[in-house]
């Protein structure tokens, strides 16, 4: 994940330092040593998160908050108040500003790239959610589809030890909760999780098990896997902390839990975790059936075409590019002789339910012709969309598919192109047409592979599995 990122202080060795851990990540940096410049730097560069020093001169970080949320331009983009450790009267003001998050000096790694990573998937969300409401507003002529951020309070499994602390952590989320579960045991946690259950709040170390197995194990279940998992550790946890976050958790606090900031994460989860739902769910609503495939219920070509035109003037320079997956069923033709066309029809269904299982949910997912699918991945290089692709492969060969009206079960392959934008800037027909070439040669190649596309300039595909 890259990501550009405004870093805000007048100290300019604060800066450099932040600067350096972040572009040690691949992140790229924006640097501002005051509000005002800060403020103009955001307009115009739109970055995805800014990192705001409380205490400058002439405008505090306070002001320069208020200002951007107050901006139509940039009141999405997620702020994080650096403040002093000690400042918590300083938090507090940066809630009632509109900060998203804090981090407090001198910044730890493992605090700042959960955070930012944390707040890049929200903001990369939320981009994603206004432009498909965006493109489908355009084609259903504002009948009122588009759906409105969800803010009612929201399902909390707490995992914790009984006590003082826990009773106060249920007493601060009453605000954003309409119930909080609270599990004393990890035993008990895994019974009562399930997926209603919208953000779980964890403590790293229980008496009877260890929460990091539950953490991997709820990552690794189909019912589970969005939920988003905020730990809790001691200062002194910090090496599993980091592994915690490896395996899957998405945030953290650090005992004793500062009410404000245990909101202001909770908050930030919960939203992550409705604008992904509501993404998901796109695909179930049957958006219109002029966007949508009547047999499958993805995307149709229409729509997918219309959405990377956008995706493609709006993509920054020097960014990852998007991904374009192109598949196609090998012999499918076969398939309807033998067994007749709804037999082929419930394998073009199965194929895609299993397609949506292998991408993430800002990925979309289309039927662009008889038995060719397109999945577009924003933020995705040609090697990570190369794995998603031979990740989709095998799910479609590993497991034969099923008739629902017979016994019998029928091997399936499909062959697959990728190609990814690229710098410079390529048209729609250009790439899709790059895709479509691998795509051929993956056909040429034997079928049941994955070819990545190389860049425009030279022509030979390069197979990478089989
Ligand atoms: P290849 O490996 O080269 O892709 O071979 P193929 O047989 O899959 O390709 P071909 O283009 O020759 O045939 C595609 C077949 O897909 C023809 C048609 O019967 C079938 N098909 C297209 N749309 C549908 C559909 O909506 N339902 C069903 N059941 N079959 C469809
Ligand atoms: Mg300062
Ligand atoms: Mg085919």
């Amino acid at each position: 994940m890259t990501a550009r990122i405004l870093v805000v202080d007048d100290v300019e060795l604060n800066v450099r330092l932040l600067e350096a851990k972040l572009s040690n990540e691949y992140f790229e940096v924006i640097p501002a040593d005051n509000g005002p410049l800060a403020l103009e730097l955001a307009e115009s560069e739109l970055p995805d998160i800014i990192l705001l020093d409380v205490m400058m001169p002439r405008m505090d970080g306070l002001e320069v908050c208020r200002r951007l949320k107050a901006n139509p331009r940039t009141t999405d983009i997620p702020v994080v108040m650096v403040t002093a450790l000690s400042d918590i009267a300083d938090r507090l003001r940066g809630l009632e500003a509109g900060a998203d998050d804090f981090l407090t000096k001198p910044v730890n790694d493992i605090a700042l790239f959960a955070r930012v990573r944390s707040l890049v998937r929200l903001k990369r969300m939320m981009e994603e959610f206004r432009l498909r409401e965006e493109v489908c507003g355009r084609f259903s002529s504002g009948n009122g589809a588009e759906a409105a951020e969800d803010t009612s309070p929201a399902s909390i499994l707490l995992l914790k030890e009984p006590g003082f602390a826990a009773t106060r952590i249920v007493e601060t989320l009453t605000p954003v909760a309409k119930a909080v579960l609270h599990a004393t045991s990890c035993a008990e946690a895994q019974i009562l999780i399930d997926h209603s259950i919208e953000l779980v709040i964890a403590s790293l170390t229980m008496p009877d098990a260890d929460p990091l197995r539950l953490v991997s194990q709820w990552r690794a279940s189909e019912a589970t896997r969005q939920v988003p998992i905020l730990l809790i550790a001691g200062e002194g946890e910090l090496p599993r902390l980091a592994k915690g976050l490896d395996l899957g958790a998405t945030d953290y606090l650090i005992r004793p839990v500062d009410r404000n900031e245990l909101l202001a994460r909770t908050r930030t989860q919960i939203r992550r975790k409705r604008l992904q739902d509501q993404l998901r769910e796109n695909y179930h609503r049957g958006l219109s059936l002029a966007l949508t495939d009547e047999l499958t219920g993805l995307y149709n070509r229409r729509y997918v075409l219309a959405h990377l035109n956008e995706l493609l003037a709006r993509m920054p320079e020097g960014g990852t590019g998007t991904a374009v997956m192109m598949f196609d069923i090998d012999r499918f033709k076969q398939v309807n002789d033998r067994y007749g066309h709804p037999a082929g029809d419930d394998v073009l269904r199965e194929l895609a339910e299993r397609t949506l299982r292998q991408v993430r949910s800002v990925d979309l997912v289309a039927r662009i012709g008889g038995e060719e699918f397109v999945v577009v991945m924003p933020e995705t290089n040609l090697a990570g969309a190369a794995v998603v692709a031979d990740r989709l492969r095998l799910a479609v060969a590993d497991q034969p598919f099923t008739f629902h009206h017979r016994d019998e079960k029928l091997p399936v392959t499909v062959s697959i192109g990728v190609a990814v934008t690229q710098d410079g800037g390529e048209s729609l027909d250009a790439l899709l047409k790059r895709a479509d070439d691998a795509l051929y040669a993956a056909k040429n190649g034997g079928r049941n592979r994955v070819v990545a596309a190389p860049p425009s300039l030279s022509r030979m595909p390069i197979a990478i599995a089989s």
